[in-house]
């Protein structure tokens, strides 16, 4: 059976046997190898550190001699010691907002620029776009990375591109109703705002033409992608990348919904042990590393995400043999360790929307009397609201249940007002850490 070429961007790569990637990714890896060591003097000295030479690295399969980089060399590095290119040869910097302490800046040259945003036109075809779309960008534009990955991608694909960028929502639903866009490009937390919006407004699903949206940058439950399809009538998929590697695209979901395709053409990607390092086995869960194939102004060899995963080859029935990563279960950063017990975020997230609630709430950590304490705010929705104190104290319990049973810790829960807690237009700030360590 043929395969249907609508469904791709690029058929003969993403649909490519195993064999032959490898041996792509082989040539492109020793290239890389090669220009690393030959133009960025701060890895070549982390590989002599090591005692690596160009010499030992004849294939891909030597990737495991290679030293790991970290946010910490790019911070020791910062702003341009892990430049692989002159800046005369630059066209672009893009950088994270540095929430974390870490800011990343990221150079690109045109060629950096045109690989990303084909990564970007991947995912949007993915999604079932072609040029006949309506794209809305509304990720925000600027140095983080969305609005223009996403954006060039559009463009790539030839569909009409609406940059709205973040914010703004009563005028994001106006355009998506009046320009007749067809799929929305945004935070996962900032959908789930702009469906929220558009219920207030009276608005069902069959008044909007929108039938796709592509959602990441953050992490998201399953659940809240049911919300979301829901709400808005659309299909949600997921999207993954980080600043330090291009943006948006590095992987994306296909029409099976289930795990994302890493462009394998651009990275090699691995799974560690994150305490260890030791390279782990397809399907365990660990830390996700990336080497770029195809970088010329920012190449990044062994780089630790921190972004927790599993890895997998199992056929998937859209036709696309590049390898797949689950949802993220969080960073490893993100991982909160509460009374000696470890707690990501998402685990929350997914027993309030299996009770009902909408993913609106904060998780604050905190240490009292040396002990700490986990307490959750979370919002009810209109339709739970009440000033029925014997039923708001009922309904609190059955959440503290429900984490007990999902994290093995108790946990405070205080329910809040619809509309108390505050909206995000980009990354959603879900956990305060009020510890001191
Ligand atoms: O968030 C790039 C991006 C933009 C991806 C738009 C998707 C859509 P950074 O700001 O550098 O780049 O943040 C990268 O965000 O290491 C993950 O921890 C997290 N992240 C990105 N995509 C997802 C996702 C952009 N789909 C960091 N699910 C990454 C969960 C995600 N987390």
């Amino acid at each position: 059976m043929g395969i249907d070429e609508k469904r791709y961007f690029q058929p003969e790569i993403e649909c490519m046997p195993h064999d032959e990637i490898e041996k792509l990714q082989n040539e492109k890896f020793l290239k890389q190898v090669r220009h690393v060591w030959e133009d960025v003097p701060y890895y070549r000295n982390k590989m002599q550190e090591k005692g690596v030479t160009l010499d030992d690295i004849k294939s891909k399969d030597d990737l495991y001699k290679l030293p790991f980089l970290t946010k910490d060399d790019l911070r020791k590095a910062y702003p341009y010691g892990l430049m692989g290119k002159p800046l005369k040869d630059c066209v672009r910097i893009q950088s994270t907002s540095g929430t974390t302490g870490q800011r990343v800046v990221a150079f690109y040259t045109m060629h950096d620029i045109q690989i990303w945003e084909t990564m970007c036109a991947r995912a949007i075809v993915a999604a079932g776009g072609t040029n006949e779309d309506v794209v809305q960008v509304s990720y925000g534009y600027g140095l983080f990375t969305g609005g223009p990955g996403l954006n060039g991608g559009s463009h790539m694909l030839g569909s009409l591109t609406i940059p709205t960028s973040s914010g703004n929502t009563d005028r994001q639903i106006m355009f998506i109703k009046d320009l007749s866009a067809t799929i929305l490009c945004c935070t996962p937390s900032y959908a789930a705002f702009i469906g929220e919006r558009m219920k207030e407004m009276g608005m069902k699903p069959e008044d909007i033409p929108l039938k796709a949206g592509i959602f990441g940058a953050e992490a998201w439950s399953e659940d809240m992608r049911r919300d979301i399809e829901k709400t808005m009538g659309i299909k949600a998929y997921d999207i993954y990348g980080l600043t330090e590697l291009c943006g948006p695209g590095v992987s994306f979901e296909c029409s099976d919904q289930h795990g994302m395709h890493i462009n394998e053409d651009y990275f090699i990607a691995e799974i560690i042990d994150p305490k260890t390092g030791e390279v782990l086995p397809d399907g365990s869960l660990g830390e996700l590393v990336f080497t770029t194939l195809d970088k010329e102004a920012f190449p990044l060899l062994r780089y630790r995400t921190r972004d927790i995963c599993s890895l997998t080859r199992e056929k998937c029935p859209c036709g696309r043999t590049h390898i797949r990563m689950t949802r993220l279960k969080g960073r490893s950063d993100d991982m909160l360790i509460i009374r000696g017990v470890n707690v990501f975020p998402s685990q929350i997230e997914t027993v309030l929307l299996n009770k009902g609630y909408p993913a609106n709430y904060q998780i604050i950590v905190d240490r009292v009397n040396n002990t700490d304490t986990l307490d959750v705010h979370v919002e009810m929705t209109p339709e739970m609201f009440t000033d029925n104190l014997g039923e708001v104290t009922q309904r609190q319990k059955d959440l503290v249940d429900g984490l007990r049973s999902m994290l093995g810790l108790t946990a405070k829960v205080t329910l809040v007002a619809p509309k108390t807690i505050v909206r995000s237009e980009g990354k959603a700030v879900r956990v305060i850490d009020k510890r001191k360590f």
